[in-house]
């Protein structure tokens, strides 16, 4: 029977609204592990990342503005990279967001070998402090993986090639991030492109450009279309449907080189009735290989 590993990291001190630390909750709470046991696999919760609360960290004087705490991200990030790396091999591990920052310690704990990231998102988190339009670093992750950012960052976190990188389901980039993927050669399917070839096709695409690598699949809630997963903080009008993205967890998941998952950028503050965890535990099933027939 194949291991699950489930992973909590409640953090939003990368995000610009409050909320996303109770993602984990929340997805815990839509019965992810039930969901997965189901599948026949044998799931283990490993509770949560140890991460400051942002209260404390504002009666110390600390401000969500310019380098945006990015010490205690960087801190909570290496816990859940250290954890990562010592599960025992053959472990698939998902990690709860969260806001997006914390994929800079799950992409690097699992990045033993070299492996392909699909980052499935809104946005490109391509950001450095140089281009951040907000200064949050949820929308940083990505770059820092590949080298890109504040050097306290990539010291810890540099771990993919940004040829090994595909990203699906964008729809608002900056001037600045616009200009470093193209300079990085990184691969970006818009939702232009969803519209014109169509999940399968790009899934297919995906699969081939990453061909022989072990695969992360990094999954912000936000790629969804915020009429079906309004729990989050940075909605983007014009996003993937319901089948869209399931054909694309569906396709992924028959390749069978899918070896770790985030779920991500889940905001129960702003949700509804939990349907936007709910949503992402469906497609977390998908993933781990759950079949219409
Ligand atoms: N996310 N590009 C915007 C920024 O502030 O850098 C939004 C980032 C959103 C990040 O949703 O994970
Ligand atoms: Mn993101
Ligand atoms: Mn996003
Ligand atoms: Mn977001």
């Amino acid at each position: 029977m194949e291991r699950v590993a489930i992973l909590g990291v409640p953090m939003d001190l990368g995000a610009g609204r409050r909320g996303v630390d109770m993602g984990p909750s929340a997805l815990r709470y839509a019965r992810l592990a039930e969901e997965l046991e189901a599948l026949g696999l044998a799931v283990e919760d490993l509770g949560d990342v140890r991460v400051p609360v942002a209260e404390t960290l504002r009666r110390k004087g600390l401000r969500p503005s310019g380098e945006n705490y990015l010490e205690e991200i960087r801190q909570a990030a290496l816990e859940l990279k250290e954890r990562l790396r010592s599960l025992p091999e053959g472990v698939f591990p998902i990690v709860l967001g969260g806001d997006h920052s914390l994929s800079m310690g799950s992409v690097s704990g699992v990045a033993k070998e070299p492996l392909g990231v699909v980052w499935v998102d809104a946005h490109a988190d391509f950001n450095t402090p140089e281009t951040s339009p907000s200064g949050n670093i949820h929308g940083m992750p990505l770059a820092v993986l590949c080298g890109l950012g504040h050097p306290r960052l990539t010291e810890a976190f540099q771990a993919v090639d940004p040829k090994r990188v595909v990203l699906v389901g964008v729809r608002s980039l900056d001037p600045g991030e616009k200009r470093l993927l193209r300079e990085m050669g990184v691969a970006v399917y818009t939702m232009h492109e969803v519209d014109r070839l169509g999940v399968a096709r790009i899934a297919e695409e995906v699969l081939e450009r990453l061909a022989g690598l072990p695969l992360h699949v990094s999954l912000d809630a936000d790629v969804l279309d915020p009429t079906l997963a309004p729990g989050v903080g940075t909605p983007v009008p014009g996003g993937l449907s319901y089948r869209e993205a399931h054909l694309l967890m569906e396709i992924l998941a028959q390749s069978g080189r899918v070896r770790s998952l985030d779920l991500v950028e889940v905001n129960p503050i702003l949700d509804e009735r939990n349907r936007t965890a709910e949503m992402m535990v469906g497609l977390a099933s998908s993933l781990l290989g759950k079949r219409i027939l």
